[in-house]
């Protein structure tokens, strides 16, 4: 059967490694096959959950959509549409917000960690999320998605949501559960001041991150200044357990260079962490820097990426039109 993949970032602002590693690179080989039918959306009603700036938010999502082009994305060979152009995703995720328990959403971990200490401030759309990124997966019966680790749980409540659907209203198999396609290896990329924390757009300090836009200057100076540990680079994987950051550097390393962490750890073993740091600046330049060119040329061509959505958003509205239709009989709309 043909994998329907389907797939969602945010346009919160610059792309990082991180979704570049954990997402993008995924999508662009799920792209290449052309067994797959790939949606891959600019998730803008996810994007304001958080304090946002209105005037920003149309560049982001087109950045966004320079970005998945910039990396290898097709267009010709996939959807790529944004989120709030299609009806269907906020009429869905009210009706699953309505399946889905309170219970099941209080367990989720990435809510907690948006949301800080101040959860009675957070915004109720943060809280909710999930539930609408169920609505996104099911309403293209998609079969697959593509996403970093930290979204795991997030894919076990859509599949938990599909369900208790069928199952309340004894549609079986009408909202399909869908399979996560989560890397084995890499696919929480930390950020580089802390190795226990996640790289993300969010982060205030800019040192902690990649951005896909970054100039050769930038990368090379972020990784000079990406935290270590007094000891020279590990002998072998078991060393890193209790090293956070060389394992971090090391997993970029090897996911950039498809390539074991194993055999990264052994080609630098014993040696000094600027000597492997030249090394990795020296990788990351080469396959950052034609994305990155790549993304501020595409963003200059505001009617080329604005064809893209548009496009999209028509193709998509035809699918999940016609499943939301078919989800509101069923509750008796
Ligand atoms: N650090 C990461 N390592 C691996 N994968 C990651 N992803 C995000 N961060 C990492 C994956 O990128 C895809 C798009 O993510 P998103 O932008 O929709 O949302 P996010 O996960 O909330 O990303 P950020 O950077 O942490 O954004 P902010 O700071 O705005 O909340 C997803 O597949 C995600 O797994």
């Amino acid at each position: 059967m043909d994998k329907k993949i389907f797939s969602g970032v945010q346009p919160t602002g610059n792309l990082h490694l991180g979704n570049y590693l954990g997402a993008l690179k995924n999508f662009v080989e799920l792209n290449n096959d052309d067994a797959n039918q790939c949606i891959f959306c600019v998730v803008d009603l996810h994007a304001i959950t958080v304090k946002h700036e209105p005037n920003e938010l149309k560049n982001n999502i087109r950045e966004t959509v320079a970005s998945f082009i910039a990396s290898g994305i097709n267009p010709k060979k996939s959807i790529i549409f944004n989120q709030s152009s299609v009806a269907a995703h906020s009429e869905g995720a009210w009706i699953l917000s309505c399946v889905a328990r309170m219970g099941w959403l209080n367990r989720m971990t990435q809510f907690k960690e948006k949301a800080g200490k101040d959860k009675e401030k957070a915004s109720i759309g943060l809280y909710s999320y999930p539930v609408l990124m169920a609505a996104d997966i099911l309403l293209y019966d998609s079969t697959h998605v593509p996403v970093g680790d930290d979204q795991k749980q997030h894919l076990e409540l859509c599949r938990d949501i599909a369900q208790k659907f069928n199952k309340d209203f004894g549609v079986n198999d009408f909202l399909k559960a869908p399979e996560p396609l989560i890397q084995k290896e890499f696919s929480r990329i930390m950020s580089l001041k802390d190795g226990l924390k996640k790289m993300s757009k969010s982060e205030l300090s800019d040192l902690s991150r990649i951005n896909l836009t970054d100039e050769k200057d930038q990368i090379i100076n972020k990784i000079k200044k990406a935290k270590t540990d007094p000891l020279p680079m590990p002998k072998d994987v078991q060393e890193l357990k209790e090293r956070p950051e060389a394992q971090n550097l090391l997993g970029i390393y090897s996911s950039l260079n498809n390539s074991s962490l194993e055999n990264s750890v052994n080609k630098f073993s014993g040696k000094n962490f600027s000597e492997f740091k030249d090394e990795l600046s020296e990788l990351l330049v080469n396959k950052i820097s034609p994305i990155s060119k790549e993304i501020k040329k595409l963003i200059k061509e505001q009617a080329y990426l604005d064809s893209i959505l548009l496009d999209g958003v028509e193709k998509a509205n035809k699918i999940a039109s016609k499943k939301i239709k078919n989800m509101k009989e069923i509750v008796g709309f």
